[in-house]
């Protein structure tokens, strides 16, 4: 019989599916179904329930449930073989919290199939909403916590990150000051992910180590809730959280909810979830320490795998538990793509053939002009007061301009990511602007390592099912090794290996050094 793997992926604007076979390597179903269209009675834009205060950005756990409900009916109708389905994993965006009540126990066991998730669940909720990680009202419970940790390079040493304002705890702590009764009244607190976990298993399932680290609450090294961190952060938190729990571990059998109504096995294995980021780190073949995947997307981001767990002194990056085991990290530089995009509109170039064309035009190192790309506040560095600065460059020379942004953004990355002490063998690149080779080049010339392209459609919800995999082979007592479960499903394109060029690369040792002393100095004056 097919071994069939289903991991789900709950993410700011919509719930997606991915089934695998594990004996063919294939995918054979994927499906996504967008909050706003599909259920547009919870009234959200872009997955985020309107507020007049910009800063808070709440959504709704109903809402998620709902998607759930919606998405297996839609699998039932679509004939996915849902009754072979062995294991089922997923993963949530993260930082995201839902507060339940003393009803929440008893309710989760006793999932009435006859009615909807919504009817069922909706007196377990303290709180009706729950803020997201794009909320960054909680300024204030940063500096607070922070304080009481011992400023940045405590704070990130003892929780894997900084205090940031999405975070769990400085959002739980918003909560206590705001409404303490509701608070009070809280005696669970999940994250996205462990709350659709608990949803599918029946029971308050606990928070994964990949989640659990972006919270400001977990002991990163020792993967156990901080108690000082606790205290910091509200009273009585040690009552309201629940156990962590490795990635994927097995947390029971699928409730009889989902048996009844959309024909799972039975006996199929309901695991813990993890955040989407996790999730994509396994999803991307990221599996073995020192991997690297840079996606060049909105923001750009370097994903990173470690061994030993090192945190980022200057509270720039985050370090969160990876589903293959060790570390990872996420390092997030806001000015991405649409910084590049603003210079191929300055420059009237067409298309990114041409804005690659020129890249190519000019020398590795640009003759020593240097840009500094924030067109918006900027979280790696911290740049609060936006604006572009050139040191060296002629804003009417458009070649000089277009590998400056490129330039500039991949010397970022390779400087900010320094203190993870990781020297990648290569890099996988990954979002829209990897179609590019001349911009691959340049990263790899700056990186020094090769680069190697890879397209994975929906890697957080690929990622998961690879997790389903994991935590059933573990708890049939033959563990699998990861690169045998990713195999066939994370390869990079064929022949899209890009070398690095050894004389460019040296310029690029030298750069580093040039474009360090303008960050400084431009720094100095914002
Ligand atoms: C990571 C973060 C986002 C969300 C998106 O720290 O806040 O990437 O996980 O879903």
């Amino acid at each position: 019989m097919a071994k069939l793997f289903l991991g789900l992926d709950s993410s700011t604007q919509s719930l997606s599916a991915v089934v695998i076979d594990l004996d063919t390597r294939k995918v054979i179903y994927e499906k996504s179904l967008n909050f706003d269209k599909a259920l547009p009675q919870y009234k959200t834009v872009n997955g985020v329930l309107p507020n007049r205060d910009q800063l808070v950005k709440h959504s709704s756990p109903l809402l998620w449930a709902d998607a759930l409900d919606l998405l297996f009916a839609q699998m039932k109708k679509d004939k996915v073989a849902l009754g072979k389905i062995i294991a089922i994993s997923g993963s949530g965006q993260q930082h995201g919290t839902v507060y339940l009540n003393e009803t929440t126990t008893e309710t989760l066991l006793n999932l009435n199939p006859k009615k909807s998730l919504v009817e069922n669940i909706t007196g377990i909720l303290a709180r009706k909403t729950s803020p997201i990680w794009m909320d960054s009202s909680t300024t204030n419970e940063c500096a607070e916590i922070r304080k009481k940790l011992g400023g940045i390079k405590f704070t990130a040493s003892r929780t894997g990150s900084d205090t940031f304002e999405r975070f769990s705890g400085p959002q739980i702590r918003k909560f206590y000051k705001t409404d303490p009764r509701s608070y009070e009244k809280t005696t669970s607190i999940a994250l996205v992910s462990s709350f659709l976990a608990s949803l599918l298993a029946g029971k308050i399932a606990p928070i994964d180590h990949g989640d659990g680290a972006g919270m400001n609450l977990m002991d990163i090294r020792r993967k156990i809730w901080n108690l000082d961190a606790l205290k910091a952060t509200a009273p009585s938190l040690s009552k309201k959280l629940p156990p962590l729990a490795e990635p994927g571990k097995v947390i029971g059998k699928v409730s009889a909810y989902f048996v009844t109504k959309y024909g799972l096995n039975p006996e199929a294995l309901a695991t813990a979830w993890t955040g989407d980021n996790p999730a994509s780190v396994v999803g991307l073949g990221l599996t073995k320490p020192g991997m690297v995947a840079i996606s060049l997307g909105t923001s750009d981001t370097f994903i990173g795998t470690m061994q030993k767990c090192v945190t980022d002194e200057e509270g720039e990056g985050h370090v969160f538990g990876s589903p293959a085991g060790d570390y990872m990290t996420l390092i997030c530089f806001k000015n991405g793509s649409l910084a590049r995009e603003k210079v191929r509109e300055q420059y009237g170039l067409k298309d990114w053939n041409a804005f690659g064309k020129l890249v190519s035009s000019t020398p590795p190192g640009n003759n020593g002009a240097v840009m500094l790309p924030w067109f918006e506040s900027e979280i790696v560095p911290r740049v609060n007061k936006p604006g572009v600065r050139r040191f060296n460059l002629d804003e009417k020379d458009a070649a000089a301009n277009c590998r400056a942004i490129f330039e500039a953004q991949i010397l970022a990355m390779r400087l900010h990511s320094q203190w993870m002490q990781v020297v990648p063998d290569c890099i996988y690149a990954t979002g829209g602007a990897a179609s590019n080779k001349e911009l691959l080049q340049v990263m790899a010339d700056v990186m020094n390592c090769s680069v190697l392209r890879i397209e994975v459609a929906k890697s957080a919800a690929l990622g998961a099912a690879l997790q389903a995999v994991h935590g059933w082979s573990i708890e049939t007592g033959k563990p699998l090794k990861w690169e045998k479960i990713t195999a066939g499903f994370t390869a990079p394109l064929a022949g899209s290996e890009i070398k690095p060029d050894k004389k460019a690369a040296k310029v690029y040792d030298k750069m580093i050094e040039t474009y360090l002393n303008c960050e400084s100095e431009a720094l100095e004056v914002v």
